[in-house]
């Protein structure tokens, strides 16, 4: 077991991979987090995304530009590969059947996956829409897989514009439909005032918050 002081510098070193792009490196420190038994949900959250919000701030000082965020997307997920088999929710609440996606409009999925993963940790069944998904797809997918719940994310100020109309047009279909939402640009007055059933500001507060939905 890694001491606290071995742990933040282990974490801190993932950031510095994350910002640096280095896809090897990452996959390595990831592998390292297993070996010295840290908790491998610290490791996404403060390692692996911690790096990307430093990268985010790269980007608003226009210091990094498209081509590095790929980069440094493409060394993320090369972390979380190796730390997704051992993420698990060990946890009472009920699961239900989930779809999620990215809104129309917004390519950004990487919070996405992350809510995903950590809904596929914690025992749900998943259905994945992937991102840029229009509002139809959502009400045939929901009507499909006949799903708890509906999992909305959206990255930009512009795109999740879209959330109210996917809301009506799903609640119009099956008006016992539950509808999560989040990513960066929401908060919990835009969510109440989009007709959503919950907010959830992080991955791990999503499967609470749907949990609470269906409990
Ligand atoms: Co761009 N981008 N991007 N981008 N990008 C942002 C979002 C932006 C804020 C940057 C900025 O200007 N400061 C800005 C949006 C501005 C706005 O709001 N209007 C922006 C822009 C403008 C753009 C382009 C238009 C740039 C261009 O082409 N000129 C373009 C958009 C294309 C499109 O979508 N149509 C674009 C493209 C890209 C890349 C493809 C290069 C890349 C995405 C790669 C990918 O996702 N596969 C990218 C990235 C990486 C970013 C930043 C830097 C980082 C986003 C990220 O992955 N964060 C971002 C700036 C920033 O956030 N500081 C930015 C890490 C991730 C783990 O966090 O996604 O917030 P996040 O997810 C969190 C929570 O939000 C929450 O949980 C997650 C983890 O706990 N969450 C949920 C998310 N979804 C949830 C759903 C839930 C619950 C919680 O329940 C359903």
């Amino acid at each position: 077991m890694a001491s606290e002081e071995k742990t933040r510098e282990i974490l801190k070193a993932i950031q510095d991979a994350v910002v640096g792009y280095d896809e090897e490196t990452c996959e390595r420190l990831c592998s390292s987090v297993l070996e010295e038994g840290i908790d491998p949900h610290r490791a996404v959250v403060e390692g692996l995304t911690g790096g990307m919000e430093r990268v985010g701030e790269l980007y608003n000082s226009q210091e990094y530009f498209v081509p590095e965020l790929l980069l440094c997307a493409d060394a993320l997920n090369a972390g979380l590969n190796v730390l997704k088999p051992h993420l698990k929710i060990e946890d009472a609440a009920r699961k239900g059947k989930l779809l999620i996606g990215v809104v129309e409009g917004d390519i950004h999925d990487i919070g996405k996956n992350l809510v995903r993963i950590m809904f596929e940790a914690a025992g749900w069944d998943v259905y994945d829409l992937g991102n840029n998904v229009k509002i139809e797809r959502f009400v045939e997918e929901q009507k499909k897989a006949n799903t708890d719940i509906v999992a909305l994310s959206a990255l930009m100020t512009t795109s999740m514009l879209a959330m109210p109309k996917i809301i009506g047009a799903l609640k119009a279909q099956n008006p016992g439909v539950k509808v999560l939402v989040g990513g960066a640009p929401l908060s919990q007055e835009i969510a109440q005032r989009y007709g959503a059933d919950a907010y959830a500001p992080d991955a791990v507060a999503a499967v609470k918050r749907a949990a609470d939905l269906i409990g």
